[in-house]
């Protein structure tokens, strides 16, 4: 089987006036769909967090791509590796997302790869990644600070009214207490059984309250994180875990550096978890000397797909650590990607971070994936088991070029609503 064409298509999806540590999500994020066609008649998807700079890298590979056997998954690396500059850990950059690209492209391949071959072969993709180990995927509820408003055309001021989750996906959230709402609603819609709340917006003592909040709300049944984005320093973080131990199943990146971690982590009882970290291989040894973290949460756009994710699960067990899953804000191609990854990775030790709840719009047929009792399931058919819905694909596609971003720039957004507010790396 030879690969005889690839598409790349930029895409656009409503995203909510979310707040982080880089300051605020844009109305829309940024995703790129890959379509790799065969001379078999069979094809794969992807998708991968967009931006010029990813769909520019994408572009480049794609002679080395075409005329490949997509069944053939090291050769068709080995080639992409001589075709790509090398990228180190530092090009992931400072913000709390992941600024590389080659990373993107060999994620995107590897899963176009994976799909054509699962509906090559007629089975899961999660069967070749080693075997289903569960049918239903755990996922944890996601809360942000935010500001009012749902994002996507809705920034625009037609939201209609709403209840529930839909309500709670508008509405402000700025304080303890609209954070316990923003959970209430959230899990009361997906079933949520862990939850995890995105720091690194306000001072300290205001998100240790936040989670002081929750542990009141939903008592020590459910798991408690806390994800800083390295915004505090090694002394707050120590600080501020103390006051949490006990309440936090783990506290995700609450400092910079492997050597700040593992200062942390001697001084604390709660697990740490990275994705900032710990981010690529060549980090795996100073993870090991240093004892940077407890968990790694890999992410499969980050860590170059799948495959690599399974390999990043073995080292794991390998030096002790636990793993589990980091995210962006995506679409059902990268839901159902994630979905066979936890499927199939027998030591995935806690529930995965998704964005999906705070996205509305969807690309793939049959519209939004379920999330029912806080779980995924793997989903039915050959491969990642989703097809695309080519007119939503084509009115994303024109939002993206609506919308006007080329790269996601939360600083810049944050701007418009706060004048000369400015990214720093380590805020308190
Ligand atoms: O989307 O605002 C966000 C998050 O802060 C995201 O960019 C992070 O990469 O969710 C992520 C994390 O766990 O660090
Ligand atoms: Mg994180």
């Amino acid at each position: 089987m030879k690969i005889t064409e690839m598409h790349i298509t930029p895409i656009a999806l409503g995203d909510p006036p979310l707040l982080n540590a880089a300051g605020l999500h844009a109305p829309y994020c940024l995703r790129t769909v890959v379509e790799l066609q065969t001379d078999a008649g069979i094809h794969g998807l992807a998708e991968v967090p967009g931006s010029a700079a990813v769909d520019r890298a994408l572009a480049a590979v794609r002679d080395t791509v075409i005329g490949s056997d997509p069944l053939n998954w090291h050769g068709l690396r080995a080639r992409l590796a001589e075709r790509c500059a090398a990228e180190t850990s530092v090009a992931r950059g400072d913000k709390p997302w992941d600024g590389r690209t080659r990373v993107q492209v060999y994620s995107a391949l590897d899963v176009a790869c994976l799909d054509l071959a699962g509906r090559a072969f007629g089975v899961p993709v999660a069967t070749l990644l080693g075997g289903i180990v569960r049918e239903r995927v755990p996922y944890s509820a996601y809360l942000f600070y935010k500001y009012e408003g749902a994002g996507g055309e809705l920034a625009f001021g037609t939201d209609p009214p709403a209840t529930g989750w839909a309500a709670a996906r508008q509405r402000a959230a700025l304080d303890p207490g609209g954070i316990v709402a923003q959970a209430r609603a959230m899990v009361q819609e997906f079933g949520f059984e862990s939850i995890k709340l995105k720091g690194g917006v306000f001072e300290p003592a205001q998100e240790v309250a936040a989670m002081q909040a929750l542990r009141e709300a939903f008592g020590p049944g459910v798991p408690l994180r806390l994800d800083p984005n390295a915004l505090w320093s090694v002394e707050t973080s120590i600080r501020c875990g103390r006051e949490l131990e006990g309440i936090l199943e783990y506290l995700e990146d609450p400092c910079r550096t492997q050597e700040g971690m593992a200062a942390v982590r001697r001084a604390l009882k709660t697990p740490l978890a990275t994705n900032m970290c710990t981010t690529s291989f060549d980090d795996l040894p100073g993870s090991v000397r240093h004892g940077s973290e407890d968990i790694i949460l890999t992410d499969h756009h980050f860590w170059g797909g799948l495959r690599a994710s399974m390999e990043l699960a073995a080292h794991c067990r390998t030096f002790g650590r636990g793993v589990s899953m980091h995210s962006n804000n995506h679409a059902g191609i990268s839901l159902a990607a994630m979905t066979h990854l936890g499927a199939a990775m027998p030591n995935l030790s806690y529930a995965l971070d998704t964005h999906y709840p705070w996205q509305r719009d969807e690309i793939v047929v049959g519209g939004r994936i379920k999330i029912e009792g806080g779980c995924v399931t793997l989903p039915k058919g050959p491969g990642l088991g989703v097809e695309l819905d080519r007119a939503a694909l084509a009115q994303a596609h024109d939002t993206y070029r609506r919308a006007g971003l080329t790269e996601r720039n939360d600083e810049i957004e944050m701007q418009k609503k706060t004048p000369g507010w400015k990214f720093s790396a380590t805020r308190w």
